[in-house]
């Protein structure tokens, strides 16, 4: 399997309303941006990472896979997954420029597309590659009902619609208003309509301070909050763990993290809870696999963030022995040749051999950015 090409793409597909808002950013597409590595005996594969679809910074994503990773790869056998990426990963001149950022994402799509070929080549889905799946269903929870740019009304009539039509039991709820008794507000209008036996997750994307938080999580205790998901800055280790000392409500995060360093230092510090791994900025495959063993060692649940929409992810929360459910935004999907499905609040289990990482041909006409 010897690597004969690696070729960029950038795909803009939308996402599902016109626009949706966190705390931190607004975005009216997402951005595949991604790696598809060819090999001597025929195989392809395909990796990506997740962005907000600004051409001008996948661009430079795309020119770090085309032009510092594509060189050390060529002529190398990509059954050497492990090597290739600690090749990478400490090339010299490349991690004095980034062990973050765009080389790390470029990364990401190089891995992803490696673990692809070899689940290809194998002729099994990537979760039987990586020893076979660790539970019979895997739950899905709701994230797309959850969005700031939505209004309390709306908000209240998309979670009784996700419960009583898609059959969801988990929903996730965006935060983060300047003035956090609007989110209790929404927050209160949610938990009353849907009862008590629904889970209710929330996520700040980093927006608040630790004295915020703090008064924040006091009045919500009586909302039965699952996880309070990156309440602050996402590297101030410090008040993440001030917080999980002084509130009851279980803290997650990890989407932000490049590393397992830092995820060990979250772990230690006891300032996470539900631990958050996304391939897409971890670097790929192999070091999410590093970060979510870690946290079953400390016997922690790992609960991915999808920056890949799901993709790729189903296939790490089927294998992972500490993966009790998965987030579920559904922008995605459709570009690929199998897409993540949910019924009835859980996912299908992916059969196709590979990643689930392959993007279709009517994607790649219709979404197609030129790198
Ligand atoms: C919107 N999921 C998140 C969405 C996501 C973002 O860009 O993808 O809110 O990163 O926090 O848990
Ligand atoms: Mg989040």
């Amino acid at each position: 399997m010897q690597i004969k090409s690696v070729d960029p793409f950038i795909l803009h597909p939308p996402v599902n309303a016109d626009s949706i808002s966190d705390s931190t950013h607004t975005v009216t597409h997402w951005g595949v941006v991604g790696a598809r590595i060819t090999t001597d005996d025929g195989f392809q594969g395909y990796g990506f990472t997740g962005t907000h679809a600004h051409l001008p910074s996948d661009r430079l994503i795309a020119a770090c896979i085309a032009e510092c990773y594509a060189p050390l790869l060529l002529g190398e056998d990509a059954r050497d997954g492990a090597r290739l990426w600690w090749k990478l990963a400490n090339f010299p001149a490349l991690r004095w420029v980034g062990r973050a950022g765009i080389s790390h994402l470029g990364l990401a799509a190089i891995d992803i597309a490696l673990w692809d070929l070899r689940a290809k080549a194998a002729g099994l889905p990537l979760w039987k590659l990586l020893g076979g799946a660790s539970k019979e269903k895997l739950e899905a929870y709701n994230t797309d009902i959850g969005w700031l740019s939505i209004p309390k009304h709306d908000l209240v009539e998309k979670s009784l619609h996700a419960i009583e039509h898609d059959g969801f039991r988990r929903l996730k709820l965006k935060v983060g208003h300047d003035d956090p008794m609007i989110d209790i507000d929404r927050l209160e209008a949610v938990r009353q309509a849907v009862g008590t036996t629904i889970t209710i997750a929330i996520d700040a994307n980093g927006k608040w301070d630790l004295p915020t938080c703090k008064r924040f999580c006091a009045r919500a205790a009586g909302l039965d909050i699952y996880w309070f998901e990156e309440p602050m800055w996402f590297d101030d280790l410090g008040s993440h763990a001030a917080l999980a000392r002084a509130s009851a409500i279980p803290l997650a995060l990890g989407e932000q993290l490049y590393s397992a360093d830092a995820f060990n230092s979250f772990i230690e510090a006891g300032a996470v809870h539900y631990v958050q791994p996304d391939v897409t900025r971890l670097a790929g495959i192999t070091e999410y696999i590093r970060v979510a063993e870690t946290a079953l060692s400390h016997r922690l649940p790992v609960v991915a963030h999808i920056g890949d929409m799901g993709q790729v992810h189903v296939h790490l929360s089927y294998w992972h022995p500490a993966t009790p459910m998965l987030e579920y935004i559904p922008w995605i999907k459709d570009c690929f040749v199998e897409p993540i499905r949910v019924k009835d609040g859980f996912y299908a289990r992916p059969e196709m051999p590979g990643a689930g990482s392959t993007p279709t041909e009517a994607a790649i006409s219709a979404y197609a950015q030129k790198c």
